[in-house]
Parts: structure tokens; sequence; C-alpha cells
């Protein structure tokens, strides 16, 4: 494949462009090459602006559920545009996807809408903390909640993949207040607990790690989560930005039927436009200013066009038995690189929980923490997503970012997909 148009824009954006980039984990340092720039998309497929095409399993990072250019997403989206872009005022959509969350997530009582995952995140936690008048948080040790300062401690996704889990610019004093636990382990949690419990203001999990890879929680590891907030008074958020809509349609708590007192959503509810959301308890929600004590804002929160696109994509993935096919579309895929994996005999194994999937270059038979990780084969990783590249499938080009499959992936997608996998196992030495 020819990528010359990638390199020249590439020379381009590093002018003006810091890493020439909008995002860190689009630069592809851990993986090696140049940037892809992609002009387009169209289904379960991307076009680069060398003409390539490939079969997509990036989805933007999860928001393109439906694949690319999904009618029903356009069709709202061109609806909306007769009538404007924004005012800075209530819509009546806004009132609808409100409803709508809090229908299909019933432990949100009341959702604000924000911007983007970071804003969901970072306000959610003032909100506990304003709440409960604690100033200590608990994270996880590979989790990413967004680039807010008191989160960029041992964080995932971009920073793991630099490298960098912690950032320069963060205050000491902020960092302090962050305690960084290990995920999975709990023990861990209930030692830390009963030590410092009374202190805590809130635990913020991803339900589902997504930003290490995809490392699902283990039996116990929620519901612990659950109790000790239960019995020291503090706020469970559930960082849902990338598993909310992704995995069910009331998101990963609904799968383990564990009940956050607030949620941060973003991605899907936004149809691949700029959003976020956070909710929860309504007596908790009730400190969000304008009448309560917690402020937050946002220009842009709840803006027409990411509404109008989040609606039809909440009715979309609202069909019956949606996710049992995107379940069964990423089964089907899976199982077939594990099989060619072992005729190759390459050392893999994958997590996957409905739509959302995760590769390991490991010995283990199944990945359950950071370590586990931590210990997988870097330059494999980095051979397989090249020749997958090459051979027109799309991947996030770091190890440490889960898979996504869309509604849009079909058989003669996933063939594709496995033609291109039994290639790369077979150049893994
Ligand atoms: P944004 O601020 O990037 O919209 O969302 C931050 C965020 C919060 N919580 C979770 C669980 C997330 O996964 C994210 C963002 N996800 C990454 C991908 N793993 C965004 C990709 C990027 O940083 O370019």
């Amino acid at each position: 494949m020819k990528h010359d148009r990638s390199r020249e824009l590439f020379e381009q954006a590093q002018t003006y462009i810091p890493g020439g980039v909008n995002s860190p984990v689009r630069a592809f340092k851990s993986v090696g090459g140049n940037p892809l720039f992609i002009k387009g998309g169209e289904g379960a497929y991307v076009i680069d602006s060398d003409d390539n095409s490939y079969v997509d399993y990036v989805g933007a990072y999860g928001p393109l559920i439906l694949g690319h250019r999904n009618q029903s997403v356009l069709a709202a989206l061109s609806e909306q545009l007769k009538a404007g872009l924004g005012y800075g005022a209530t819509t009546e959509a806004e009132v609808e996807i409100a409803k709508k969350i809090c229908k299909f997530v019933p432990s949100l009582e009341q959702v604000r809408l924000v911007t983007s995952g970071t804003e969901a995140t970072m306000s959610a936690i003032r909100l506990a903390r304003g709440y409960t008048r604690r100033d200590l948080i608990v994270k996880f040790e590979g989790c990413y909640h967004g680039h807010v300062d008191g989160l960029l401690v041992k964080a995932g996704s971009g920073a793991l993949t630099l490298g960098e889990p912690d950032s320069l610019g963060v205050p000491k004093a902020y960092t302090d207040l962050t305690h960084v636990l290990t995920y999975n382990d709990i023990e861990g949690v209930k030692a830390f607990f009963k030590e410092h419990g009374e202190r805590v203001a809130c635990i913020i999990v991803e339900p589902i790690a997504g930003n290490m890879n995809c490392v699902p929680p283990v039996p116990g590891f929620l519901e612990t989560l659950r109790s000790c907030c239960n019995e020291f008074g503090s706020v469970l958020i559930f960082d849902e930005v990338m598993t909310g809509f992704r995995v069910a349609l009331g998101g990963a708590q609904s799968v383990y039927g564990v009940t956050p007192d607030l949620t941060a959503l973003g991605k899907v509810i936004g149809g691949g436009l700029p959003v976020g959301a956070f909710g929860g308890r309504k007596d908790i929600m009730d400190h969000i200013a304008p009448n309560g004590a917690v402020y937050q804002a946002g220009t842009l929160s709840g803006s027409p066009l990411a509404v109008a696109a989040g609606l039809a994509m909440l009715d979309a993935v609202s069909a019956p038995d949606f996710y049992d096919k995107l379940s069964a579309t990423a089964e089907t895929m899976l199982s077939g690189m594990k099989e060619r994996a072992d005729a190759a005999g390459v050392p893999f194994t994958t997590n996957q929980v409905g739509g959302m999937f995760g590769c390991f270059f490991n010995k283990h038979d199944k990945v359950t923490s950071y370590a586990d990780v931590m210990a997988g084969d870097s330059a494999a990783f980095q051979t397989y997503f090249h020749i997958m590249l090459e051979n027109g499938v799309y991947l996030a080009p770091s190890a440490f970012e889960a898979g996504f499959v869309s509604s849009a992936h079909g058989t003669e997608e996933i063939q594709l997909t496995l033609d291109a996998a039994e290639k790369a196992f077979n150049s893994i030495t």
C-alpha cells in the first residue's frame, strides 16, 4: 500500500500541530511508522488520504457503533441543520435525550450533557467531592478517565501508550489527593478502605477497563467497590464513557448488576459528534448548579447537532437483539483469530464484552490485570499491527487500546480480517 499522501500531510501537520496530531494516541508512537490520515468512512470501512480502504476496528475510539455515515444519523443531522447549529438555550431534543438516557440506564435519575468524556468525569468527581465534603479520590492503575489533572496518575490509553502514565504540569497537591489501586485487586481495595475509607470522596472506575486494552472485572471486584462505598459513605462513579451503550443498552452496570451512584458517559451518545454526560442519584445531582453549590457549565453542552445524532444512534442501538448481533460478530472474529494464532504457534489471547474486545500477545490464558497487560510481547503486537494495516485492517495504533466492532461489520469484513490475521501470525517469529 502507498502512504505518500499521509506522509506528506504528517510532515505539514507537525509544523502547525504538536506532534502532528490533535490527540497523542493517533501519532503511531508506540507502533512506529507514520500515522495514517483518514479522509472518509463508509459502513465498516475507512479510507485514507492515499485512497486505501481498511476494515475499521477503531470506530473513532468507540462512538461509531453503527459504522461510518450511518444513514439514520446523517438524516437526523441534515434535519437539524435546517433549524440551526446552536442557541445557548435549552432545546426540546435535550429533554428527549435526557429522558432516553435515564430510561436506558436506570441508575441515572438525572443527567447533564457536556462536550467530552473528560468533562463528564471531571464534573462527576467535583460533584462527588462537593456532595461528601471530602477530597481524597481513588482510581485504578491503567484506567483512563480523560486528561483531568487529578486523574493523570498511572493513567491508561494515550498516556500509557507514550509510557507517561503520569503527566508533567499536574501539581503534586492534586496527585496527593488521588490514590491509585490495582484493578481487580479485591483484597487491596478492602485493605485501603479499612484504613482510609472515611476520607474517600469517591472511587472512579472503568467497570470494564478499556484503556489498558480490554480487561473485564473479575467476579466480586465491582461488588467490593459498591460495598466499600456503602460502608464508608463514598460515591461510586462508573466511568462508562467507553462501555456505555457499547456493551449493552444499560451499559456495563447492567451486564454486571452493580449500581453506581454516578455514571460518566460519552462517545456513543453523541453519534460521533462531541459529547459527554454525567448523571446518577438525584440527591447527589441536586448539588449541581444552578440548584446546588457545585459549579459546572459548558457553552456547547447539549449541542443540537450532537443531540440529534445521539438520538438517532440511541434509537438504532435500542432495536431488539442489536447487542446480541454485535457480540456475535466480535465473537466470530475473535475465535477465528485465536484459531489462526494457535495454528501459527503464536501466544495470543483475547478478552471480549459485547462489541468491545482486546487482543494480547501473552502466554497467559486470561488477561485480568495491568501486570498481565504489561507482560505482553510489544514487538509481536507491532508486527501484527503493521501487517494487518498493510492487508486492509485498521486497528488502534497501541497495545493499550480496546477494539470495537460495529453493526456494519459483516461476514465479508470478518473474512478479510481473518485472512490478514493469518498472514500476520505467520510473520511473527
Ligand atoms: P474524551 O475527553 O477523550 O472524550 O474522553 C475521555 C475518556 C474518559 N473515559 C474513558 C473510559 C475513555 O476511554 C476516554 C477516552 N478514550 C480514549 C480512547 N481510549 C480516547 C482516545 C484519545 O485519547 O484520542
